[in-house]
């Protein structure tokens, strides 16, 4: 049989159509929760620990927990896509909403950029613009539970519209900068945006990423 005929012959997946205008271009959907970071998982003291806003703001704070979990408390359920090709449908956090969060401070940022730190060093950048919007949760919970320490507890970022390398798990500090620098995996080879409908994964030369590598990863 020639090429052209097994391919009219081969069986085509049914994919909804509604979810497949939501699936990025090169992506793969999951319905487990694959567990991708860089180091340790860190180990908290919640007595110790602080949210920090610092840089071109007209006055730093340093927020505890409590502070945070008495703000005004929002779900999101979103879609997440990593850049190693898997996508999660119908997400559902719970936590504060990043406009909620700079309203409930009370601090004026005079930067457009923003540098989000989450412990043991890692970093990302984003524009002000792409936090400032109605489903980007600093958050807390998952599907009605504290988020497990592996997904970021005891407070993750969570962008949908962006790669999710953007939403940094353990988040201990925004940092509002003037000009756009670039984070860690940025650093890296990683692209500045991240849209994940523009295929926004890398800089420069495209590195290979296997559509399978996320498979050999934690997941659960
Ligand atoms: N602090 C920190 N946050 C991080 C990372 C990391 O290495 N460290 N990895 C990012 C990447 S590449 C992805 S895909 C998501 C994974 O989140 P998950 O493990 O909850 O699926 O976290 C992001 N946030
Ligand atoms: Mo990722």
């Amino acid at each position: 049989m020639d090429k052209a005929e097994r391919i009219k012959r081969m069986k085509v997946p049914a994919v909804d159509p509604a979810l497949a205008l939501r699936l990025p271009p090169g992506q793969v959907l999951t319905e487990r929760f694959p567990i991708l970071h860089e180091g340790e998982v860190p180990v908290y003291d919640m007595k110790e620990w602080t949210l920090r806003v610092f840089g071109e703001v007209d006055r730093e704070v340093m927020l505890t927990y409590e502070q945070i979990m008495k703000m005004p408390q929002t779900t999101v359920t979103c879609d997440i896509h990593c850049v190693t090709r898997w996508s999660r449908f119908d997400n559902a956090f719970t936590g504060v909403l990043f406009r909620d969060f700079l309203r409930e401070i009370g601090v004026t940022p005079r930067s457009s950029y923003v540098m989000l730190h989450g412990d043991h060093g890692y970093t990302t950048n984003l524009a002000l613009r792409d936090l400032d919007r109605d489903d980007v949760l600093l958050a807390h919970s998952f599907d009605g539970e504290p988020l497990t320490d592996k997904h970021g507890w005891p407070l993750r970022l969570v962008v949908p519209h962006l790669y999710f390398w953007k939403s940094v798990k353990w988040l201990r500090g925004f940092e509002f900068i003037q000009e756009n620098q670039p984070g860690f995996w940025e650093q890296n080879g990683f692209h500045m945006g991240g849209d994940p409908f523009r295929e926004e994964r890398f800089s420069g030369e495209a590195l290979p990423i296997p559509e399978n590598e996320w498979e050999k990863k934690e997941f659960d």
